[in-house]
């Protein structure tokens, strides 16, 4: 009798194990890392510098939020922003930050911001020649102080101001040509080159370095975070203004 009754649930075993090897329960849900990973999001740090007035904040908040202010105040100290640029492999690339305030009394600021920064945009104004200077001597001291593998883009913002131009494209572009940096012009006001020029640097950061491998490297967003937290040493509301800019 016994045996019997085991013999038929025999029956109904075996077809149950050959079900379940053709159709698999499907994976637990991936965690937010492995999400991150898989969908390849990476965050960098990005810092702003360039004389006053050059249109470094203007830049940033035609790239963060789309619009243009003509009459925007002088950066005090630091502002903070994040924005998100996505690749055409599928890559979003988060920026961190950091818009620096021109004015000589902060210069002795600029070294926490452009510490450990993976790229910098060195704004200059077309309008004015002695800003392309001062974007040399920005230039010169990241090469000496910044991280090695620092991508570095050299920007002549203002471009629609082009009957008043002083630095020609062929001057900055020969300079940036020989210092190995990226170079382009925007307007902040019309916001042409705006979108690119960041989307250009997305492009050159080495978005297959690991997590904190190396300083300068990507990291994937939502891991781990090594050293400070930008976010909450400003204050910040990602997407907004953590200080004024
Ligand atoms: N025509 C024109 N004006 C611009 C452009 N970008 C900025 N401006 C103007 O230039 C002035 C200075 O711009 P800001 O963005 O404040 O300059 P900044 O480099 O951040 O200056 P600091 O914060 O002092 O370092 C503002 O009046 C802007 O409206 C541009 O592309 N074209
Ligand atoms: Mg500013």
């Amino acid at each position: 009798m016994m045996m019997q009754k085991n013999s038929s649930a025999w029956l109904w075993v075996l077809p149950l194990y050959y079900l379940r090897k053709l159709y698999p329960p499907p994976p637990p849900p991936p965690s937010n890392l492995h999400r991150n990973l898989m969908s390849k999001q990476f965050q960098f740090k990005l810092v702003l510098l360039g004389e006053s007035a050059v249109g470094k904040s203007s830049l940033v908040l035609r790239f963060v939020k789309d619009q243009f202010d003509d009459y925007r105040e002088s950066t005090i100290g630091a502002a903070f922003l994040t924005q998100t640029v996505t690749l055409d492999d599928g890559a979003a690339v988060k920026f961190e930050i950091w818009d620096t305030a021109g004015q000589e009394r902060y210069k002795s600021l600029a070294p926490m911001y452009y510490r450990n920064a993976n790229c910098a945009v060195v704004v200059y104004d077309i309008t004015q020649s002695s800003s392309l200077e001062k974007a040399r001597t920005w230039i010169r001291e990241l090469q000496r102080q910044a991280d090695r593998s620092i991508v570095i883009a050299l920007c002549g913002n203002k471009a629609d101001l082009e009957e008043r131009r002083q630095v020609t494209q062929e001057e900055a572009k020969k300079y940036a040509e020989e210092e190995g940096l990226m170079w382009s012009e925007t307007s902040a006001k019309s916001g042409d080159g705006v979108q690119e020029i960041f989307t250009e640097i997305a492009k050159k950061l080495p978005l297959t370095a690991l997590p904190s491998a190396r300083s300068g490297a990507a990291r994937p967003a939502g891991g781990a975070r090594a050293g400070v937290d930008l976010n909450r040493q400003a204050g910040a509301n990602p997407g907004g203004d953590a200080c004024n800019c």
